[in-house]
């Protein structure tokens, strides 16, 4: 039986590119020298794209596939997709959301840790022998019952803040509307208003046009000082000129990020600044769960072309 043909975005783990290939011919777009030329080859039999979260499918790789009918994204954030160009031609799309939740929860909680007890530099205190030489580290800051807020309380969000409810925190979020949440967690609407209010500042929201920038130079400034933004979200959720301003300055104390504008190429600001912690976009980046997205993935493909219901539907 021919094989259903789809265009893969990047590169997956060898044991999901195995069952991929067994099932689909998949035509590798991350491989291709010439990726318009690739596109004008392949597009024409493409009936399904399976790409990852950060790379999604843009207008020019949609409108290059005539006989696309489903997009199955292996991340859950969809907002690297151009959801209006699969609207228009009643394209599918697809994510891979709850599978991860956890373990995007645990890196921004272990990210918090480590940067506000100082983890990073003392590993390396110790290493150096500088602990032997120069006697104690530099003592560092208290994370357990200072404020925590938590900006967009969705799946991720609210994963983060039962986990900061354990480390006895005071607990804060901000969302288009107030949630069912346990009774000592406080709404506040407006970001600022949140920030003003924390010690420590997750932004853990679906990224989209409407949320872009939203942490902008005044939530920063509202978290001062003191204060420590985590981004376990996407880059275009936070105002990195406005931040890298801020640290540099010392108007905003510390931040801990795993997405960055451009990544993987970084802005070289980030590199000479000794107050944040860095991480290579790695929220989902276990064993467990990205073969979990990746079943899903194909699932979700496979599901499709069965004609039964997708499992997790975007559109
Ligand atoms: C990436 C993510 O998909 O879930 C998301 O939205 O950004 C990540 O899980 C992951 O890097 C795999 O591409």
């Amino acid at each position: 039986m021919t094989k259903i043909e789809i265009l893969q975005v990047g590169p997956y783990p060898d044991w999901d590119q195995g069952p991929l290939d067994a099932a689909f011919t998949a035509h590798r777009y991350f491989e291709a020298q010439d990726k318009a030329a690739f596109l004008a080859q392949v597009g024409p039999s493409v009936r399904a794209i399976a790409t990852r979260g950060e790379l999604g499918a843009n207008a020019a790789m949609i409108a290059a596939c005539p006989k696309l009918e489903v997009i199955s994204v292996y991340g859950v954030g969809y907002d690297a997709v151009d959801l209006a160009a699969c609207r228009a031609r009643g394209i599918r799309v697809t994510n891979t959301p709850d599978v991860l939740t956890g373990d995007v929860a645990d890196l921004a909680v272990a990210m918090m840790l480590a940067q506000a007890r100082g983890m990073i530099g003392a590993e390396a205190w110790v290493r150096s022998g500088s602990w032997a030489g120069q006697g104690a580290y530099p003592l560092q800051n208290r994370v357990w019952g200072k404020r925590a807020g938590v900006l967009g309380l969705g799946r991720i969000g609210r994963a983060v803040a039962r986990r900061l409810a354990a480390f006895d925190m005071q607990i804060a979020y901000s969302s288009t509307a107030p949630k069912d949440v346990p009774a000592d967690w406080t709404y506040v609407k407006d970001p600022v208003d949140l920030a003003r209010h924390s010690d420590f500042l997750f932004v853990t929201l679906a990224a989209s046009v409407a949320t872009r920038h939203i942490v902008d130079a005044k939530v920063i400034a509202a978290l001062g000082p003191q204060g420590m933004v985590i981004n376990v979200s996407r880059a275009a959720n936070l105002d990195e000129t406005a931040l890298l301003d801020a640290l540099e300055s010392g108007a905003l104390g510390s931040a801990a990020l795993d997405v960055f504008e451009g990544e993987p190429a970084l802005n070289p600001r980030f590199a000479r600044l000794p107050n944040v912690l860095l991480q290579p976009h790695q929220g989902s980046g276990t064993h467990e769960t990205r073969r979990a997205m990746g079943a899903l993935l194909r699932d979700n493909l496979q599901a499709h072309f069965a004609g039964l219901a997708l499992i997790t539907p975007v559109l």
